[in-house]
């Protein structure tokens, strides 16, 4: 579509701030160990790399809406491919990924950070995913919108902690983490929209270790987690007040077998 010039630019003005804090997973602590994260904006870092991050096309960590919860590209980011090493680390153990891109996350992209782990399959689409954390709404401080997961991520380095199940059975596992931000979803217009909340996944190949013995049971396609008009991420007032104490954090209920030290719930 032709646009004229001054509302390119004032299109442009608008958008290009938020495009360009969007980031991605750009280091990687697993049980206090450090790896580069894979970085989707170096064209020349050549695929597989040394890096138990997984490989994306999402150039310039942009992020997926509501249209894409049913599409591959919410499994592993876009163009997802799988990460040629694996961070080995014990079971009950902290894998830790900042985000990252030149700066933090955005303060602006307020919402839960939600974690997800899959016994190990190189085809994204046979990963069966449980849910073993979610933090959604913390408290009002801070912002007019409230202090959310997000917010507490940045303060920690712009980084977060996912606790690997104790007890989980030694082998190897996909870790998805996510952020979704919210200061959109009141674009949203319902199931699989093309506006709305935005989604930030990230894969990580871990190799666990240990005597545990718990296995995932009751994994799901992450193709399955979302859909765009649950109240989660159809969401109106976000900007209206500080209070949202009844946030309901999106996608299935935490694994029985989760062990996290993160709250579930605010
Ligand atoms: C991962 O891929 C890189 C090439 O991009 C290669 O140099 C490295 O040896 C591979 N690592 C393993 C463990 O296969
Ligand atoms: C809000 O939560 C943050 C993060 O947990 C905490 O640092 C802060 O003290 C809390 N503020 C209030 C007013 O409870
Ligand atoms: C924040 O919540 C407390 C109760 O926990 C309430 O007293 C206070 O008025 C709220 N602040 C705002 C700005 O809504
Ligand atoms: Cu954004």
């Amino acid at each position: 579509m032709l646009l004229s010039i001054s509302t390119s630019v004032a299109l442009l003005s608008t958008l290009a701030p938020l495009a360009l804090a969007h980031n991605h997973i750009d280091e990687i602590w697993a049980n206090g160990v450090h790896y580069p994260g894979f970085s989707p904006n170096n064209p020349d870092l050549p695929y597989p790399s040394d890096t138990p991050g997984w490989y994306t096309t999402n150039l310039g960590g942009n992020p997926l809406y509501p249209v894409d919860a049913n599409q591959n590209q919410i499994i592993c980011a876009k163009g997802g491919s799988p990460a040629n090493i694996s961070a080995p680390l014990p079971a009950g153990t902290i894998l830790r990924g900042k985000w990252w891109q030149g700066s933090g996350w955005p303060v602006s992209h307020h919402g839960p950070v939600i974690d997800y782990i899959a016994a190990y399959n190189a085809d994204p689409t046979q990963l069966k995913f449980v849910k073993i954390a979610q933090r959604g709404w913390i408290n009002n401080s801070t912002y007019d919108e409230g202090y959310w997961a997000s917010d507490e991520l940045i303060a920690d380095d712009s980084s977060w902690n996912i606790k690997i199940p104790t007890g989980l059975k030694a082998g190897k596992y996909v870790v998805r983490t996510e952020i979704i931000a919210l200061h959109l979803a009141h674009l949203g217009t319902g199931a699989y929209s093309t506006n709305g909340a935005e989604f930030y996944p990230q894969c990580i190949n871990v190799q666990v270790s240990g005597t545990g013995t718990k296995t995932i049971t009751g994994g799901v396609d992450a193709r399955t987690f979302y859909r765009g008009d649950e109240p989660g991420l159809f969401f109106s007032n976000l900007h209206d007040t500080p209070n949202h104490a009844d946030y309901v954090i999106p996608g299935p209920a935490v694994w029985s077998g989760a062990t996290t030290r993160r709250s579930f719930t605010a």
